[in-house]
């Protein structure tokens, strides 16, 4: 990859919320986040805390669709989220001190794997102000047939849009007004190659095609980083929390 130029990346990412850097990883440093990916699976997963990995099929340990806070289970992947040139940038987009929050991967397995549906990252986060950027970096080719991100161009300049209850299993919220001519207008797809980095504003309107391939994965990382300006709603945030247990055991 070529020297960044930060102004530039910044400047991008304030007018259209969101930036793609092609290469940021190397395909050294790619082979070496998927060994450790594997390695992670294979070691962490029987530790985890239920909550923080879902399968598509709950019986069916290929069919492993997400994970978070890996961080807190792993030193490599501590490491990707501190001190790290992920934090550097964060820090440039956000003109502030980048607080990481959570190392994630989102796979959708061939065939099954299903869409992500439309929603602001700002939703879960419940920061005031919605200060933070999520990394989402390709760990294998992604495209229109495995199911590549969408932006909604400009969109982080709009506010919060409504969300509601979705029936996917670790994004429980979407935009229930979500398909409006601006959004179709503006919807860029993000096809990506291992090692390119995608970079959205907490505010920016995202979503992701189900997997229609039957023979590829769809494998990525993703990084959150706060502002450390911004402030976190702890009691907003501990009452969703309440509400996803309590939806998850069906009791609503
Ligand atoms: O990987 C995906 O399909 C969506 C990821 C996403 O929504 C995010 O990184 O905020």
């Amino acid at each position: 990859m070529s020297a960044l130029n930060f102004k530039t990346l910044k400047e991008s990412f304030d007018r259209d919320g969101y930036v793609f850097i092609p290469g940021f990883l190397s395909p050294e440093e790619v082979k070496t986040m998927n060994e450790n990916v594997k390695r992670f699976i294979s070691e962490k997963i029987p530790s985890m805390s239920t909550g923080h990995y879902f399968y598509e099929d709950q019986n069916d340990p290929s069919t492993l669709k997400q994970m978070q806070d890996m961080e807190k289970y792993d030193p490599y992947f501590q490491s990707l989220a501190v001190g790290s040139k992920f934090e550097e940038i964060a820090e440039t987009l956000l003109s502030d001190k980048a607080i990481a929050k959570t190392v994630e991967y989102f796979n959708k397995p061939p065939r099954i794997g299903k869409a992500t549906p439309p929603h602001q990252d700002g939703y879960y986060f419940m920061l005031k102000p919605a200060h933070a950027v999520t990394m989402w970096l390709a760990l294998e080719e992604v495209d229109g047939d495995n199911g590549c991100v969408h932006y909604v161009k400009g969109s982080h300049l709009k506010g919060m849009r409504p969300h509601g209850k979705t029936q996917t299993l670790g994004f429980s919220q979407g935009i229930t007004d979500f398909g409006t001519e601006e959004d179709i207008a503006n919807e860029v797809p993000m096809p990506a190659k291992p090692g390119d980095l995608l970079i959205h504003h907490a505010l920016t309107i995202h979503r992701a095609e189900g997997n229609k391939s039957i023979t590829r994965s769809r494998r990525a990382m993703g990084l959150i980083y706060f502002g450390a300006s911004a402030k976190e709603d702890v009691d907003a945030k501990e009452r969703y929390m309440k509400q996803l247990q309590e939806e998850r055991r069906g009791e609503v």
